[in-house]
């Protein structure tokens, strides 16, 4: 099987490509498979401070690969043991921030895998939705959860219970993107902001996300412990010498990550 997924190194940051264009990147387990793994290496790697992950103009990833027989014959039990839960977790888990760099077409489980990422930012070009109503079936990985937090019950439940597709700016305007930029450009605008986030200290980054994250998946009270624990915690990284030491000396602080 040739690989699904392309992984370009430019140091500070990578960038993770769904290459399956023949299908509008449709993800099978072999692409959800191959996502993770490369993510999970890239997480791994001090040198990788961002990773953006992508498709290509027409589509960053149409939704589940609705013509493969682990679909079209699914059964409660047979989804049970192919447990593609468990490879999704993988991309969730990885604590490098990520941005989703969308140009086209990110529908059902492609918004939802957007939706896992830190950082949303689109082509003009982008069109977002949840149809998976019209498949006689809901959001499965994750978008009744992420995109009712993203943008409340009510919007939420619209797309839905509609289907349908939402432009970019609209996507902007309920707070799911957090740039649109021009169809020309938008990659490497999205790479422009990766490496502004790979500037930054690498343990503080990391932290600052799952804190994020903790707003989430917990109380406000659980929140605010967590996000007390980590700022303590980073005053004991010499990147926060660094960032102190640089502003004080007004120079620009080179990070190390520790
Ligand atoms: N699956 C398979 N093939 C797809 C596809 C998809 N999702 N999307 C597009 N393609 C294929 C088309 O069949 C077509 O193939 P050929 O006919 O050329 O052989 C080719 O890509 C080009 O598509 P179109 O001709 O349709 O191109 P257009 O530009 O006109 O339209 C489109 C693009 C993306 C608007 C349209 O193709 C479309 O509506 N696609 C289906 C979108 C959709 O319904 N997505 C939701 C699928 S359900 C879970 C994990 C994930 C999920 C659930 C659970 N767990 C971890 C539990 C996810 C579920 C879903 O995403």
């Amino acid at each position: 099987m040739p690989d699904t997924v392309v992984v370009t190194r430019e140091e500070p940051i990578a960038v993770v490509q769904i290459n399956r264009p023949q299908v509008r990147n449709a993800l099978n387990e072999q692409v959800i498979t191959e996502i993770g793994e490369a993510m999970r290496g890239l997480d791994a790697d001090p040198a990788i401070r961002c990773i953006v992950l992508t498709g290509d103009e027409k589509a960053f990833a149409a939704g589940a690969d609705i013509k493969e027989a682990a679909f079209v014959g699914a059964t409660p039990v047979s989804m049970l043991a192919q447990d593609l839960t468990a490879k999704w977790e993988v991309i969730r888990r990885v604590k490098t921030p990520t941005v989703a760099a969308v140009s086209g077409y990110a529908l059902g489980g492609g918004c939802e895998l957007a939706m896992i990422c830190d950082v949303i930012v689109a082509s003009e070009t982008a069109k977002f939705g949840q149809p998976e109503i019209n498949l006689g079936i809901i959001p499965g990985a994750g978008g009744t959860q992420r995109l009712t937090r993203a943008a409340g019950k009510w919007v939420a439940n619209e797309l839905i219970l509609t289907g349908r597709h939402i432009t970019a700016q609209e996507a902007k305007d309920i707070g799911l993107v957090v740039h649109v930029y021009p169809a020309a450009s938008w990659l490497e605008d999205a790479k422009a902001l990766a490496r502004v986030i790979a500037e930054k200290p690498p343990v503080a980054a990391r932290l600052a996300t799952e804190a994020v994250d903790m707003a989430w998946s917990s109380t406000l009270d659980a929140g605010l412990e967590f996000e007390r624990k980590a700022f303590y915690l980073l005053f004991a990284t010499e990147d926060k010498d660094e960032g102190v030491d640089a502003f004080v000396s007004k120079r620009k602080a080179r990070f190390k990550g520790r």
